[in-house]
């Protein structure tokens, strides 16, 4: 066996410090795991998902080669000069006939892979595309939203050190979210001076742990906040001072608040009122509180307006920039996408373009039209919307009208399935790797990971493919490159560095193509092959330029730029990853960009919404559907679909339909069962598995589960129930268009 070698788990946003020893007969296989102790964030930390990373590396449907798709609909392996010249071509002919803006490239990340997004946005420009999207555009852009009206920079809470932690929709025992997820819960449930509050329908893992568990009703959330913002207003319990000083508005949103009937709203979501004003005053009288929303509301009725009521929990309670309470990080690379702008509305639904990304919700509608400004070519790379996106027969059929379908996986997906071409990639352990989801408080690090194994075969990188699709489209500034090339060779990476700034002066679109550029002019300097870490040098340069006393607390101390070369040094050397910043609570007020630094409290754009509440209800049962279905839920062996075996998931109830046992009673199903399981959408057939966890009338599926592998005949054979079968494209936020998975109506009858 080898020497155990770190890198990372790529299975959530947390992405564990891990090492591995190699083994198996050819030893590609992942012999051993275990967490790594010299990881800054995750200090050794690793869940059980982790040990299983051998079915990512050696897993099922890796491609090995490039392939088209032939007239009778089956693949041929192609060579990667064919695959490349004609992507190329065919792309560019859509660009030359339609315009550039009917290409939409969608995906470039996965939990554990940002470095195809830091290149993407090269090609992208090279073709003239302006609208893409990812995950994010599913779960998280409501939250955006409402982070850059009111602080203009996203936000997290800071749970090491928090008096009062509130998970509202998040089950961070099973789906993580912080470093050291479990051991943090498992700190603030010991500490009789901490307390818990969990907002979930479902005694989750993490409710198990809390001191109030608020067990609502589906989709209640926004009455239950609202709630909440009430008690704080008419018990006269906001941080007037406070709020007064760093915030503009509130003459605004008081009148709201106080207007909210406070033992309606509560009975609404099915908690007595006397526990709504309880939790209102523990979190009034905190010293300091943390939330963490998460997809149980990000994914739910209301959304936008929920993220926009937990700001202001946050806010009348004085808890941001305060120890414990919630902060805005510095980030080494942006999350977003490095690329031109697109317009504030999508072509065909004019929906709301939000981080630059469509709404998932609305991609097939924006293809399946004859609008004259449809989507006619796509890209997805790192992302398998065929089945993680609502609506997945939409989708499919969506997918199948493109003109072109351009797939990058290390496997053949639901959505490469239905690819004109399928470019494979290396794995996340045989290529230099890095994510984006650097958010950590008060140190934060970043970790750029090294190959463990070369390749199985000849496969390119995402930023190889990249640069070369820009250079087959004649985009790549070759006379730019040698001059970089040129300067480095007589002046190292500070001499590539002035003269990057003294050609960028005179070519603007240069910092689009800046990724391929410095790919090609730094990336065959840099040690052990590191070439992908190119687009990297010029982030930590910003990162040092915009946060130098953070950088430095970090314990840099170069002058100038020599900071951002300290900090590019330490990334290609720190195998385990690093420390870059170092904050304080207060350096948060230097990063809030609305109003002059003060925070912006009344979003008028939500107002109907928050009044609407009164004339609304929560969804209930009816007769048609009497059990509100939560589509992907987050348990101890899912992950996406970035494990395709289903052999991974050692306990065969994680792929069941749970529900309460009073339910399971009255229609006389037991564990193991076959149900039918219908929506509005579609029925399923799926084991159902009785849980006390379950409320009556509220039912979960997994997340992840109902994928289609192929056989060695080739035949595609698929393994549980996809919750997007049964979802819809059009239940979703009226302001960010993100979808209802988790408060679907449906019914349930039994099988025979
Ligand atoms: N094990 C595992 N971990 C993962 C992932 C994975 O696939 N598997 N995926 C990762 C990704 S991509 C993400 S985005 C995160 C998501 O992480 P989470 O958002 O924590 O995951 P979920 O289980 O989808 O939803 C959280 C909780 O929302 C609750 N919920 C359902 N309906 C409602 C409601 O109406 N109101 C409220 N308040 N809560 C409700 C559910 O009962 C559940 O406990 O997890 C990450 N971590
Ligand atoms: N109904 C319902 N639907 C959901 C959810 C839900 O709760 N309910 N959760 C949603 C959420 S929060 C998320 S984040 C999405 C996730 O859905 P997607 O964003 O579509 O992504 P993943 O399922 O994470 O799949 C990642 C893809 O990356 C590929 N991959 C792995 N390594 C590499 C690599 O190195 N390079 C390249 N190019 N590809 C690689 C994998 O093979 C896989 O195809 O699912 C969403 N869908
Ligand atoms: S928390 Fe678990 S799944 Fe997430 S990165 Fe760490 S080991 Fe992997
Ligand atoms: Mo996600």
């Amino acid at each position: 066996m080898s020497d155990w070698q770190p890198t990372a788990c790529i299975l959530c946003e947390c992405n564990c410090g891990i090492e591995v020893q190699l083994g198996g007969d050819d030893g590609r296989h992942f012999a051993r795991i275990r967490g790594d102790k010299e990881h800054p964030a995750s200090q050794g930390y690793v869940c059980q998902k982790a040990t299983r990373l051998d079915h990512y590396q050696n897993g099922r449907d890796r491609l090995t080669a490039p392939l088209r798709r032939r007239d009778d609909g089956s693949f041929e392996e192609i060579d990667w000069d064919t695959a490349i010249r004609e992507v190329a071509e065919r792309l560019a002919a859509v660009r030359d006939s339609h315009g550039g803006d009917k290409i939409f490239y969608y995906g470039g990340a996965g939990q554990g892979n940002h470095l195809p997004a830091a290149y993407a946005g090269a090609t992208l420009h090279a073709l003239g595309a302006v609208f893409r999207s990812n995950a994010l555009a599913q779960e998280k852009t409501g939250e955006f939203w409402v982070n850059a009206k009111m602080f203009g920079a996203g936000t997290r809470g800071d749970f090491e050190n928090c008096q009062v932690a509130v998970f509202l929709g998040k089950n961070p025992w099973h789906s993580h979210g912080i470093p050291r997820a479990r051991v943090v819960l498992r700190e603030i449930a010991r500490d009789p001076a901490r307390t818990m509050i969990v907002i979930d329908p479902r005694r989750s893992e993490t409710a198990d742990l809390a001191d109030t568990h608020l067990q609502l009703k589906p989709g209640s959330d926004a009455w239950l906040l609202a709630a909440i913002l009430g008690v704080l207003v008419q018990e006269e319990r906001v941080a007037t001072a406070w709020v007064t000083e760093h915030t503009v508005g509130l003459e605004q949103i008081l009148p709201l608040l106080h207007a909210v009937p406070i033992a309606d709203y509560s009975a609404r979501a099915g908690i007595e009122e006397d526990i709504v004003r309880r939790v209102a005053r523990t979190l009034a009288e905190a010293e300091s509180v943390a939330i963490y929303e998460d997809l149980g509301v990000q994914m739910n009725r209301n959304s936008t307006l929920v993220s926009y009521l937990h700001r202001l929990l946050v806010l009348l309670t004085g808890n941001f920039a305060n120890p414990g309470g919630q902060y805005i990080a510095t980030t080494l690379h942006p999350l977003a996408m490095v690329a031109p702008k697109p317009p504030k509305q999508t072509p065909v639904t004019k929906s709301k373009v939000i981080a630059g990304l469509v709404p998932c919700n609305v991609i097939a509608e924006e293809i399946l039209c004859d609008h004259p400004d449809r989507f006619r070519a796509m890209i997805v790379e790192s992302s398998n919307p065929a089945h993680s996106l609502a609506d997945t027969r939409a989708m499919r059929e969506a997918l199948e009208s493109l003109d072109t379908l351009v797939v990058i996986d290390v496997a053949m997906t639901e959505t490469a399935q239905l690819a004109d071409y399928v470019l494979p990639v290396p794995t996340q352990y045989e290529k230099w790797e890095a994510t984006f989801f650097n958010f950590d408080f008060p140190h934060n690090c970043f970790h750029l990971r090294r190959p463990l194994l070369p390749p199985p075969a000849d496969l390119l990188t995402e930023p190889e493919i990249h640069a070369r699709l820009v250079e087959s489209l004649g985009a790549m500034p070759e006379q730019i490159v040698s001059q970089l090339e040129q300067a480095h060779a007589a002046g190292g990476r500070l001499g590539l560095g002035a003269a990057f700034l003294e050609v960028s002066a005179g070519a603007p679109d240069l910092r689009w193509l800046a990724s391929v550029v410095l790919y090609r002019a730094l990336g065959p300097k840099l040690p052990d092959g590191s070439s992908a870490a190119a687009a990297l040098w010029g982030a930590a340069h910003q990162c040092a330029q915009r946060f130098p006393d953070s950088v430095r607390r970090a314990g840099f101390d170069g002058k100038g730029p020599m900071l951002g070369e300290q900090l590019f040094d330490a990334l290609l050397e720190s195998a385990s990853g690093f420390v870059f910043s170092m904050d304080e609570p207060v350096d948060s007020w230097s990063r809030v960009r609305t109003h002059g630094g003060r925070i912006q409290l009344a979003l008028p754009e939500l107002f109907g919404q928050l009044e609407g509440l009164a004339t609304q209800a929560p969804p209930a049962a009816t007769e048609a559907f009497p059990f509100i279905l939560s589509a992907g839920e987050r348990r101890a062996y899912t992950a996406n679909t970035i494990y395709r075996d289903p052999a991974w998931r050692r306990r065969g109830t994680d792929a069941s339909l749970r529900i309460n046992p009073a339910d399971a009673e009255r229609l006389g199903v037991v564990d193991g069962d076959l149900v039918r399981l219908s929506t509005k959408r579609a029925a399923v057939e799926v084991p159902v598995e009785a849980s006390d966890r379950m409320q009556p009338g509220h039912v979960s599926l997994p997340n992840g589960t109902g994928l289609d592998n192929q056989n060695p005949d080739g035949r595609l054979e698929r393994s549980g129930i996809a919750p997007n079968d049964l979802t819809a494209a059009e239940d979703r936020d009226f302001l960010a268009g993100t979808p209802w998975h988790k408060s679907v109506p449906a019914r349930i009858e039994t099988v025979a």
